[in-house]
């Protein structure tokens, strides 16, 4: 095929897009004009001024995207076109008989309302908003979708007056008035060429909360919220958070806002998190508003983090962009390691990175080992939407952070400066940012692009030979990153081992002399194996990968001995955390095959741990709580998943009798002050233990904490509540959705946590589906229930009627919404790990449903498991 649709844009998802079949765009769209006359049937007219790019075959025709729209016209240069110059494809069509430049005039009708995929312009509550990232603009009007088009936008927004009052785009409002049928109207220039899946329209009824900021350089800029009325009092995190965001990429790389007016509105329905509009960013509610009555210090840092994430955008995505969209990460992976850096500044550097470990190896390490591994920079795909994940996103931003570790803090400034004025205003490749680097820092980077192009989780062994004639201990590291669907050989990558090597005492040992070595404390490993001499008079222990230093496995010769000093004795907090980890693992495969002797080493060191005066209770709280049980579960090659629970029950109630002392004591704190999270991690991490011993105390004290006026402790008290199957559960589910059921948000988490209670029965989760104020059109509802069931009640949906339902609930959604569709879908093609007859059972119920699904998202999530 050799049209614009190339590598670039969606063919209606029957095809494979490769990236190596990429071709530039053989036409630009120099400047836009839209007219939108916003209604139940909006009418949406565009005027394009289209050239043809220089080299490109003048006979070539125009390929314009278009998808579920109603044209009601095209011309010309003023003139309507012949038909036979129309040629009808799937997901768009050619425009043939162009002159070198012209102007082409579109009109077509859409309709919010029946919009029920979320993608394009669609109804959220009673606003009108769009998400066209990634190719939702070409179901708004027909276009050249594909970010390597950049065009000048102008927009003209008409509505109703009272029903739609505020009408906003992206950049400046240039002109606004009303017009006499009781309709108003906004003008809208953005001054920043940008590619279509940045462009946004709102239009509703929203309040206005106004704040503002000033540039270093001296510059106000208007900071604009729009939220539904009612909750103008919950954007005050969310707003400082951006102020907050501001400064830090002022500081530490000198980028400053660029327009006059920076606006975020606050939706309902949304398929994921937030959207990066130019100027006008468009938010999941549930991250922009909060109280510390509504919301959990969680969800503060949550909004923190993505406020951040959008805004930082604004250069690494906006400014310069993306190729195709297989170079994603080029401004995810980059902008995820800008927001954790800011997160690290602003939370506090070792929480953050231990809860950016945590959720690697919890999220992106299963996916890396499961049937949809894909390399950070995939080499095709069907449909894209399908590539957000947490591979090109995290793992993305991971390789971001081993450039940075190699090339140090003030080259890394200066290569992505250099890497935003180079390719500013364009569509760049993971390669431009990679040589931006290089050359900055004068370090030859191109190794690191194999981390780009290889799938699956390198596991990094580490193996100790002491010589004690020789007074010397060697230590040899081995890297191996096993197959992946695809992918059946694997070549060695530059790993940065960040690591200490401690003495009897605990005291740091320098590492020795070697040309691995880059600095005090790092060693880039480059090939398969690296062998390491240290003269020493004493066997020493390798704390390796501090900070996580590689995405990878780590495999040392440990003994339980060494974890248990490693947990209490290393400098390095993530190092603490990981043997930690380390030693969960053991007592939970030892408590599945009925043994329960390494519990004690778990115990003692928790108990240690416990029993020092905690310096950081946030650090004590990751350190003391149960490890996730997605990671836990990759610990396996072939799971009972009935067994896998009741282990992992034994172990949490193992650490409850254990810790009894200290935990009682933490529990019953009432830490409500603001800027105490670290206290209520603690308070929760012990209640939540303590409630698995059902005492009628604790139970008591949960009860009433369910209504407390925080809701970081309330809603800990309540999940915990919610482990057990006592009366007081019941009793504060319902009193907790008394005084919560007006409040969307609130609610959610009342629907999650009841849907991954281990005492919800499948029954149960239907019934929560049945709900009155269940809403199968809100992703945010979905998500709570479907997700929380999969994921954590474990127990129940492992089971043939749990996987029907998943199943149905699946289809379901796929006919409205096969995005959301196509990312619940996880859970129910893991069964290449399950044993029988659960991996039967699994199976038999993704195959069933492949049958039933009706789009590429689903299919080709289900077809990347089923593929025997
Ligand atoms: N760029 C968006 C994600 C778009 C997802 C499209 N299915 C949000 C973000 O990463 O900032
Ligand atoms: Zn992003």
């Amino acid at each position: 095929m050799a049209d614009d649709r190339t590598a670039a844009t969606p063919d209606g998802g029957t095809e494979w897009i490769r990236r190596a079949d990429y071709q530039p765009p053989r036409y630009r769209i120099n400047r836009v004009e839209l007219a939108v006359d916003v209604d139940a049937r909006t009418v949406v007219t565009s005027r394009m001024q289209i050239e043809r790019n220089a080299g490109a075959d003048p006979e070539a025709p125009l390929w314009l995207d278009a998808r579920d729209l109603e044209l009601l016209s095209i011309r010309v240069d003023d003139a309507p076109l012949a038909a036979d110059r129309l040629v009808h494809g799937n997901g768009g069509f050619w425009v043939h008989g162009l002159p070198t430049q012209c102007l082409i005039e579109t009109q077509c009708a859409i309709h919010p309302e029946q919009n029920t995929a979320l993608e394009g312009f669609y109804a959220s509550g009673p606003m009108y908003c769009t998400q066209c990232e990634a190719h939702g603009f070409s179901r708004i009007t027909p276009f050249i979708d594909r970010p390597d088009v950049l065009a000048r936008f102008q927009v003209r927004l008409t509505a109703d007056a009272t029903r739609f009052p505020v009408l906003l785009a992206n950049g400046d409002c240039i002109e606004r008035g009303t017009l006499d049928d009781g309709r108003h109207f906004t003008v809208w220039e953005d001054p920043f060429p940008k590619p279509c899946y940045l462009f946004a329209m709102v239009a509703g009824d929203l309040a206005l909360v106004r704040g503002d900021y000033r540039t270093s350089e001296g510059r106000p800029i208007a900071l604009e919220f729009y939220v539904d009325h009612g909750s103008e009092g919950l954007v005050d995190h969310a707003m400082e958070a951006l102020r907050q965001a501001m400064r830090w990429d002022e500081e530490c790389f000198g980028l400053h806002y660029d327009l006059d007016t920076y606006m975020v509105v606050a939706a309902r329905a949304f398929n994921m998190g937030a959207m990066e509009n130019k100027g006008l960013n468009i938010f999941n509610s549930s991250l922009v508003l909060a109280s510390t009555r509504t919301a959990t210090d969680t969800t503060f840092d949550a909004i923190t983090s993505v406020i951040a994430h959008e805004y930082f955008h604004n250069y690494t995505g906006n400014r310069v962009t993306c190729r195709d969209w297989f170079q994603l990460s080029l401004k995810e992976g980059l902008t995820v390691f800008r927001d954790q850096r800011f997160s690290e500044d602003v939370l506090g550097a070792s929480v953050q990175r231990i809860e950016q470990a945590r959720a690697l190896r919890a999220v992106q390490f299963p996916e890396d080992a499961g049937p949809t591994a894909h390399p950070v920079r995939p080499d095709a795909y069907k449909e894209v939407n399908n590539f957000y994940t947490p591979t090109v996103y995290e793992k993305g931003a991971e390789i971001v952070r081993m450039m940075h570790a190699r090339i140090g803090e003030s080259a890394f400034r200066e290569g992505l400066r250099s890497y935003l004025q180079q390719h500013d205003g364009t569509a760049a490749t993971i390669e431009d940012f990679v040589q931006a680097l290089s050359t900055a820092a004068g370090v030859d980077l191109d190794g690191f692009l194999a981390w780009y192009g290889q799938a699956g989780t390198p596991r990094l062994a580490v193996r100790r030979e002491w010589l004690p004639e020789q007074g010397r201990m060697r230590l040899h590291f081995n890297q191996h990153t096993p197959a992946t669907p695809g992918q059946p050989d694997k070549q060695p990558l530059p790993i940065p081992i960040r690591m200490q090597l401690l003495d009897g005492e605990g005291e740091v040992r320098p590492l020795p002399a070697h040309p691995a070595r880059q600095g005090d404390d790092l060693l880039l490993m480059t090939e398969a194996t690296l062998t390491l001499d240290i003269d020493s008079d004493e066997p020493l222990l390798p704390a390796c990968l501090m900070g996580l230093s590689a995405p990878v496995i780590l495999q040392g010769d440990y003994s339980t001995l060494d974890l248990q000093r490693l947990a209490v004795q290393a400098g390095d907090p993530y190092v603490r955390w990981d043997a930690l980890q380390q030693l969960h693992a053991q007592a939970h495969r030892a408590l599945m095959a009925d043994d329960d002797s390494l519990l004690e080493p778990l115990l003692v060191s928790l108990q240690r741990i416990a029993a020092a005066p905690p310096e950081d209770e946030a650090f004590t709280a990751m350190l003391l709580a149960p490890p996730a049980m997605s990671w836990l579960w990759e610990q396996y090659d072939t799971l009972d998943p009935q067994r896998f629970m009741a282990a992992f029950q034994s172990l949490k109630t193992a650490v409850a009798r254990a810790l009894c002392g200290p935990l009682s004591v933490w529990a019953q704190r009432n830490p409500i002050a603001p800027g105490r999270a670290g206290q209520r991690a603690l308070t929760n991490v012990a209640l939540g233990y303590l409630l698995l011993l059902q005492s009628d105390a604790v139970l008591a004290l949960a009860r009433r904490r369910v209504c407390d006026d925080n809701m970081t402790l309330a809603m800990a008290a309540l999940q915990g509540l919610n482990q057990t199957a006592t009366g007081e559960c019941t009793l504060a589910n319902a009193a907790f959705y008394e005084r919560w059921r007006d409040d969307a948000l609130v609610l959610d988490r009342w629907f999650a946590v009841q849907a991954a209670s281990p005492h919800c029965t499948v029954e149960g989760v239907q019934q929560l589906l049945e709900h009155p104020d269940f809403d199968w059109q809100n992703p945010n509802r979905v998500r709570a229930v479907v997700a929380s069931f999969a994921r954590e009640n474990l127990s129940h949906f492992h089971s043939e009627a749990g996987y029907a339902l998943y199943a149905d609930i699946l289809q379901r959604l796929d006919r409205s919404n096969p995005q959301i569709a196509a990312r619940l879908c996880r859970p129910l093609i893991g069964f290449a790990r399950l044993a029988e007859p659960w991996s039967g059972q699994q199976r038999a119920a993704a195959r069933a449903l492949r049958a039933r699904a009706a789009s590429p998202n689903l299919q080709e999530m289900l077809d990347a498991a089923l593929h025997d």
